[in-house]
């Protein structure tokens, strides 16, 4: 792992320069134990020499800027996004707004198929290209996932990546377009939001709002444009420097209760003042709806300090949780036990 010098980041200050970096063509167990590290402290890293092909990047990059690109009506029929399709602004069923436009899809690919009529007058090469990122994002995905079961030991090496391998996963891909600042007044911005927004801690247009990701494991990739913010574990907000040849690693709520709350999931948000568009493509990696969550036996011992912190629950249970929340709330203290 890169870490700022001169050691692993831990004042303000040298987290300001540097963001926690593992290189993937390390050997084991350095990059097993480097990654759960990073889990650990930051919920965050980003990766480098990942092996991901450049092109299942570029093809689906070219494929939806030019869908961002068409008049909004025709956009409008991929939309709206409840939870899948076409969103713009609206974010989730409770009132959570940002200044962005997006694609919300699962990752079964016979929805995307579907989905991909609405969205693509050449809907085959969309749901190809769309498929073929998925497959790549879904492969690093579990590799992270079993050097981090290697870094904790589990008895079963496969116990998180096989959750997401399932071919009933529930794993999502979020296609995130946030317009330039310059078109601020075309998207009626006023200065009554942006001040209410900077008294709630942001500096200025807020893309998507402050939020853990309730999954397993999520990777991001965005192009060459800043806009994601971490919050660390003091409650500090630091910017993610954009890097489109890296991907960026967050530790999901569904990972915080399998782990007893040994990795916890990163608080993050995307700001829009670039003057230049931000798009990030977003894998979410979730098991299946009917998928029993509970602290995995390795990382409970019977006595303090670590009894069980969550109770049994079923994705499922807790989409239903979450879809009943706003963005920013912290879900999983609702399956606390107390
Ligand atoms: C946050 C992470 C993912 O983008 C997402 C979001 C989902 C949505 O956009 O439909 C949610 C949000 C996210 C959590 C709370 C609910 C649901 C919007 C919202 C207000 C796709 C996800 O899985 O959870």
């Amino acid at each position: 792992m890169v870490m700022p010098s001169p050691s692993p980041i831990r004042t303000k200050k040298t987290w300001a320069v540097g963001i926690p970096t593992v290189d993937l063509s390390l050997g084991r167990p350095e990059l097993s134990e480097l990654i759960l590290r990073a889990s650990e402290e930051y919920g965050f890293f980003k990766v480098t020499n990942h092996g991901v092909s450049q092109r299942a990047v570029s093809r689906l990059e070219e494929e939806v800027v030019e869908f961002f690109a068409k008049p909004a009506p025709e956009k409008q029929r991929a939309g709206p996004a409840s939870p899948f399709g076409y969103g713009c602004k609206n974010i989730g069923p409770n009132g959570d707004m940002g200044e962005l436009e997006y694609l919300l899809l699962h990752s079964d690919p016979i929805s995307i198929a579907e989905r991909s009529k609405t969205i693509c007058g050449d809907p085959g090469n969309f749901s190809s290209a769309v498929n073929s990122y998925i497959a790549t994002a879904r492969e690093l995905t579990c590799e992270i996932l079993d050097l981090l079961a290697e870094g904790l030991w589990l008895s079963d090496k496969y116990a998180l990546s096989g959750l997401i391998r399932d071919r009933q996963s529930d794993s999502l891909l979020r296609i995130n377009h946030y317009p330039p600042a310059k078109d601020v007044k075309n998207i009626g911005w006023d200065l009554s939001t942006r001040l209410d927004q900077h008294s709630r801690g942001g500096n200025g247009r807020v893309g998507f709002g402050e939020h853990s990701d309730p999954q397993i494991l999520t990777l991001l990739w965005s192009n060459d444009v800043e806009g994601l913010q971490i919050c660390l574990p003091d409650g500090l907000w630091i910017p993610v420097p954009p890097d489109p040849n890296a991907f960026y690693v967050m530790v999901g709520d569904m990972l915080q209760a399998l782990t007893n709350g040994r990795l916890k999931s990163v608080r993050h948000r995307a700001m829009a003042n670039s003057p230049k568009p931000r798009l990030s493509l977003v894998y979410f990696g979730a098991p299946p709806v009917n998928a029993w969550i509970s602290p995995l036996p390795e990382l409970v011992s019977p006595r303090a300090p670590t009894p069980t912190l969550y109770r049994p629950f079923t994705w499922g249970e807790y989409k239903k949780a979450m879809y009943s929340l706003r963005l920013s709330d912290s879900r999983l203290d609702l399956f606390k036990i107390q």
